[in-house]
């Protein structure tokens, strides 16, 4: 017998926040007819699922309502898998990983001790984003227009000590690799953007080397401006030298240029650069109209370096929170930094601590965690007392899902080379430059340690749209527009409330919750419950309709997929086994019986569209008739036509299409 084609069929863990909400349920149920479907079709499915349960939000919902958050977790996973439970997706249970449990977060520690040991994790004083109201340094990804993304405080900077992997020695790979996946474009474009791979020179001003994408502009440069960090920023020169033109020009500091970027200097020109203008104006200073030139030449001329420069930063993955896996580190007054030997893994997360934040960590005040021996010297020695940000543990959770319980190895290499990579993910768009870039990071770098033998996680993507209140307004408590799916599912059962989702308007875009549709779908299907086999098959009928419904499925099209199987029961010449086949993904309930039938084919003779013969027109009279499909369209007509002799010629202003019937050229 032939062995089933495996398919990884994947949605984005949820967060155990407690509730799952509508959002969840459109990821969740669309993607589930997706995964049945091709179950259905012959594959081995694998979907699993289960709980990102480290982080932020667990952490202070915990502190608003005084428990634990490893209480407060569990609580909300319970929960959630009953509702989860109630979408009736595939979903394989016995795969079920929670990532701030001991026996996963041992491996995150294991990942991270990997990294260390092959110089992708450093601990390095840097310049971060703090968060004052969450009291934590945050990823550059989690800023958004200078605020915090979890509570919208305005971030500062403050320099610590803090750890980061080294994300930027991908930064190439992880460009140049989005062309091999068959990800939504926008994404690829976000992430493209992210990473902004730039083409630049670097030119000396007198011992100043400054990075420009744009050195045809350097006659126009009247000032040299330094980012407050550089090393000559306490004790700047007055003038340097425009090595392009010999004129002495004025050097400033200033906050808009960024330290961490190319050379950390500009050459500034304020006719061709808007920030460089605002600058020049604020300080009254020379803008003069820029003569460009060869940025080749000019480049050799002045003696300049090409150099590639790159926006993304490395990974800052610190965090001085409690509700985390702790980074498995150890610092000796003799040895220095020392990792934990691997054997000691897990370095256990402490239960009974102060968990408030104040901007230093938690566990600094747990003395019994704290307090360690030296793996090197035996000597006393204190342990990091920062734990990884969430999106550490989320970065590699598709690969523990296949072999969950392993106590050996994050996971064996036979399980992950049968399912592993992910064939098809679903989730949102939200996620695009965090855990869809770091997961595709960590895959990189371990295969590079040679743990995994593929470079990308994830080969195909899609995102679920939103759904909208019944205003058509984003869901919000403040507007009470808030749709709860448990109360539809208990009033309607999830076979409707799946398909409703389905149905709302196309997947990547979503649509409004309307309760009419919802009845309408109800209706529908409580009217299929009840069919009897039609009299007649209309059989062209039947396999259009099994051609339309795969063909949509497959390309996440589920809206109208919906609508072709509501037109086949309106026909009343349906084949009820056929119908009720194609409606199993989308209403397993209903169609219980018929999971395990093999998903129908369907004949493209059967399908064929005759021809009609379609009259050409010119100035509203009958001069020719051609053979066309029936289903052609105008721009196609016009094509076909444009070549007959008796049209090839004409001077033609206006063409008027009536689909099926005739074309008229107005000449
Ligand atoms: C002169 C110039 C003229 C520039 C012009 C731009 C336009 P991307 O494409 O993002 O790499 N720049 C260089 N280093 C910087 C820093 N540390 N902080 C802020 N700005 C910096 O942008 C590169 C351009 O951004 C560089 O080219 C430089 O300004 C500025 F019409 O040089 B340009
Ligand atoms: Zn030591």
């Amino acid at each position: 017998m032939k062995r089933k084609q495996k398919f990884y069929h994947l949605v984005m863990l949820p967060y155990a926040s407690g509730d799952l909400h509508i959002g969840h349920w459109y990821n969740y149920g669309p993607a589930d007819v997706f995964a049945r479907m091709k179950k259905m079709q012959g594959f081995d499915v694998f979907s699993p699922i289960g709980f990102d349960a480290f982080g932020l939000p667990a952490e202070n919902a915990a502190i608003e309502r005084g428990i634990h958050p490893a209480k407060w977790t569990k609580q909300n996973i319970k929960r959630m898998r009953q509702q989860l439970r109630s979408i009736n997706a595939i979903y394989d249970w016995r795969a079920e990983v929670i990532t701030s449990q001991p026996k996963y977060y041992k491996w995150t520690q294991w990942f991270f001790l990997q990294f260390y040991k092959n110089g992708l994790a450093y601990r390095k004083k840097a310049p971060c984003n703090f968060c004052p109201k969450c009291q934590t340094v945050l990823a550059n990804e989690q800023v958004i227009d200078e605020k915090c993304e979890r509570c919208e405080t305005k971030v500062i900077q403050k320099e610590i000590e803090q750890w980061f992997f080294k994300i930027t020695d991908y930064a190439d790979r992880l460009l140049k690799d989005l062309d091999k996946l068959d990800w939504p474009e926008k994404t690829k474009a976000m992430q493209r953007n992210w990473i902004g791979k730039s083409k630049g020179a670097e030119i000396d001003f007198s011992g100043i080397k400054v990075f420009t994408t744009r050195p045809d502009t350097i006659l126009g440069a009247t000032f040299v401006v330094l980012s407050s960090d550089h090393p000559w920023a306490k004790n700047p020169p007055k003038y340097v030298i425009n090595p392009a033109n010999q004129e002495k020009i004025p050097v400033f500091v200033a906050d808009y240029v960024l330290s961490e970027y190319g050379t950390g200097a500009i050459m500034a020109v304020p006719d061709c650069d808007e920030r460089d203008m605002v600058f020049a104006k604020e300080n009254n200073l020379l803008i003069k109209k820029t003569k460009l030139v060869d940025p080749k030449e000019i480049v050799k001329e002045v003696k300049g370096i090409w150099r590639i420069n790159y926006r993304l930063r490395d990974w800052l993955i610190s965090r001085q929170r409690y509700w985390g896996a702790p980074i498995p580190i150890i610092y000796c007054s003799k040895c220095g930094e020392v990792s934990v030997p691997e054997k000691d893994l897990p370095v256990v997360l402490p239960k009974d601590v102060d968990f408030k934040p104040t901007g230093e960590s938690p566990l600094a005040s747990c003395e019994k965690f704290v307090k360690t021996k030296c793996p090197k010297c035996q000597g006393l020695a204190k342990r990091e007392t920062d734990t990884m940000d969430t999106f550490v543990c989320s970065s590699w959770y598709f690969l523990r899902y296949v072999d969950p319980k392993n106590a050996k190895r994050f996971a064996s290499k036979e399980k992950i080379k049968k399912w592993l990579p992910v064939d098809m993910y679903v989730g949102g768009a939200e996620h695009t430059v965090l855990h869809l870039l770091y997961s595709r990071f960590f895959t990189k770098a371990l295969k590079d340690l040679g743990l995994v033998d593929f470079d990308e996680p994830f080969i195909s993507l899609r995102h679920q749209g939103f759904i909208l209140g019944q205003d058509g307004q984003k869901m919000s408590k403040s507007r009470g527009n808030v749709v709860n799916p448990d109360d539809y599912v208990k009033k309607y059962g999830s076979d409707t409330v799946r398909m409703y989702l389905c149905f709302i308007g196309p997947y990547s875009q979503g649509g409004p919750w309307n309760p009419k549709g919802i009845i309408g779908i109800k209706r529908f299907l409580d009217k299929v419950k009840k069919l009897k086999q039609s009299k007649e098959i209309d059989q062209k009928l039947t396999h259009k309709t099994i051609k339309k419904v795969t063909n949509d499925i497959e390309k996440f099209r589920f809206n109208t997929a919906v609508s072709c199987l509501m037109e086949y029961v309106n026909s009343g010449n349906y084949d009820l086994e056929i119908l009720m086949t194609l409606l199993a993904p989308f209403a397993p309930e209903l169609s219980k019986k018929y999971h395990h039938k093999p998903w129908p084919k369907y004949d493209e003779k059967l399908i064929k569209e005759e021809e009609i013969e379609l009259i050409i027109q010119i100035n509203g009279k009958v001069r020719d008739r051609v053979k066309v499909r029936t289903d052609i369209d105008k721009k196609e007509a016009l094509e076909l036509i444009k070549q007959r002799p008796k049209i090839k010629d004409l001077k033609i202003k206006r063409v008027i299409f009536v689909p099926g019937k005739l074309i008229n050229l107005v000449v």
